[in-house]
């Protein structure tokens, strides 16, 4: 992607754990990443493969990406990527937790990309 990538700028914040693996200082299984985003493996799959999309830039949750329309538009580019290069039929479920009563855990926006089973109505 070209540096006038929406999001190609990171503002990290060093208490989040997501900016942390951005930067490189905590290891993850990383599937894709390019100037705007990374994508590396859940570390506790719900899925085949359960995958997230992390803007490198740091934001709270898909509320706060919707304002950058190019970039949110690059996460689900990417989520289709993945799942076409990592499962079977490339199909896939994209989540973003929204808010703590939502079961949003980490306050860094991500996209859960969950491909590779079946999934019951209702599942995640
Ligand atoms: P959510 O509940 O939507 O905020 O999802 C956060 C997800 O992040 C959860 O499925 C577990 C995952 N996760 C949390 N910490 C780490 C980590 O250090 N490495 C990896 N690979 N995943 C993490």
């Amino acid at each position: 992607m070209s540096s006038t990538t929406p999001g190609a700028a990171p503002h990290a914040d060093p208490d989040c754990v997501f900016c942390r693996i951005v930067a490189g200082e905590i290891p993850a299984d990383r599937v894709h990443e390019d100037d705007a985003v990374i994508a590396f493996r859940d570390l506790s799959p719900q899925a085949p493969l359960h995958v997230l999309v992390v803007p490198r830039a740091h934001s709270r949750d898909v509320r706060e990406l919707a304002a950058e329309p190019a970039l949110l538009a690059h996460v689900a580019e990417v989520a289709g990527r993945v799942a076409a290069e990592h499962s079977d039929d490339g199909d896939f479920r994209l989540i973003f937790n929204t808010g703590e009563n939502a079961g949003q855990t980490v306050f860094h926006v991500h996209a859960h990309v969950l491909a590779g089973g079946t999934f019951a109505e209702g599942a995640m």
